[in-house]
């Protein structure tokens, strides 16, 4: 990877992912791609190029990919779950028809792609327990119709045109820098913001209920690390299994009392996000990601919670 191009570069992932990546590759060129309406700030905006790229405009992105010689695209352009099924259109538009846009680019001049899949690729008949790489998926969301659709259509143009596209099924993401925008598993986030604010946190998703999860810096760590994996050791390449810990409110609520102990938590039950949260896996299967490219997550909750609240103590006080 030399010349990269971040599109979502303002968003949960993208913000942190585009200040990474001009960290790690010296003499390079990250491209913060952004709509408007989302212009990057501060150190974003400060520490390298920024340039408007909409998904749905694809003479402009084949623009950008020209003027910076561009040899690696993130595509991070998405509606989360909960914001998709209430723009059900806008999200396809955005994820299938910006993605065609963006593989077609890449087919042209020869750029690899990453476009982030998600536990929302999975359905109510995806075994829940240890969920193989391998399984069924038949998603009742419009997130989870698109994400199985990218991962097909990704496939299809490495086999087809050669096209060096890769991808990891998130888990639920919890960073400290981007709040995330409509997701079902946000109350992972949120939960961290009331107890280091000292407000009674109203949890939207019910006891009981497990989702795979996955502290930002190691999401980071798994978008870059599979870029540069070999690419003579995948044998599979959209999307992988990736996960790091599986957890429901009660034991996410238990690991920061044991930090935070007059932290205070009720429920508030929000029935679209418990339905999306009930068709999801409870935890992964991610031994083809260990295997093929060294997947290996540096955090587990304590050592998040950790973090998190000292990251937040110091970013709110
Ligand atoms: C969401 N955070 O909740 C995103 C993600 C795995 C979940 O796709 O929609």
């Amino acid at each position: 990877m030399k010349n990269v191009l971040v599109i979502g570069s303002t968003g949960q992932i993208g913000s942190e992912l585009t200040m990474k990546l001009r960290n790690e590759i010296s003499g390079s060129m990250v491209v913060a791609g952004y709509v408007k309406g989302a212009e990057p700030k501060g150190i974003l905006l400060d520490s390298g190029p920024a340039e408007v790229a909409d998904v749905t405009d694809a003479s402009r992105l084949a623009e950008i990919v020209d003027k910076y010689k561009i040899d690696t695209i993130y595509n991070l352009a998405a509606l989360l779950s909960a914001v998709a099924e209430a723009k059900p259109l806008m999200a396809w538009d955005i994820q299938m028809n910006g993605l065609l846009n963006i593989l077609e680019i890449a087919r042209e001049k020869g750029c690899a792609v990453f476009t982030p899949s998600s536990i929302g690729a999975f359905g109510p008949s995806t075994p829940h327990q240890n969920t193989p790489q391998d399984t069924i998926q038949r998603p009742k969301t419009m997130y989870g119709i698109t994400k199985v659709a990218s991962e097909l259509l990704s496939d299809y143009y490495f086999s087809k045109y050669g096209v060096d596209t890769r991808s990891v099924r998130f888990p639920g993401l919890i960073s400290n820098v981007t709040l995330p925008g409509g997701g079902t598993t946000d109350y992972a986030v949120d939960i961290y913001y009331a107890a280091v604010e000292g407000r009674d946190f109203a949890c939207p998703i019910q006891a009981g209920t497990f989702m795979d999860m996955m502290y930002m810096p190691d999401a980071l760590k798994a978008a870059i690390d599979i870029m540069n994996a070999d690419p003579s050791k995948l044998i599979h390449r959209n999307s992988f299994n990736i996960t790091s810990m599986s957890f429901d409110p009660e034991i996410i609520k238990n690991a920061i009392l044991r930090h935070i102990p007059d932290f205070k938590m009720h429920y508030e039950f929000d029935p679209v996000r418990q339905a999306i949260a009930d068709s999801w896996p409870d935890n992964m299967n991610d031994s083809c990601a260990r295997e093929e490219w060294g997947w290996k997550p540096d955090f587990d909750l304590e050592s998040m919670t950790v973090d998190m609240i000292k990251a937040l103590k110091n970013k709110l006080k």
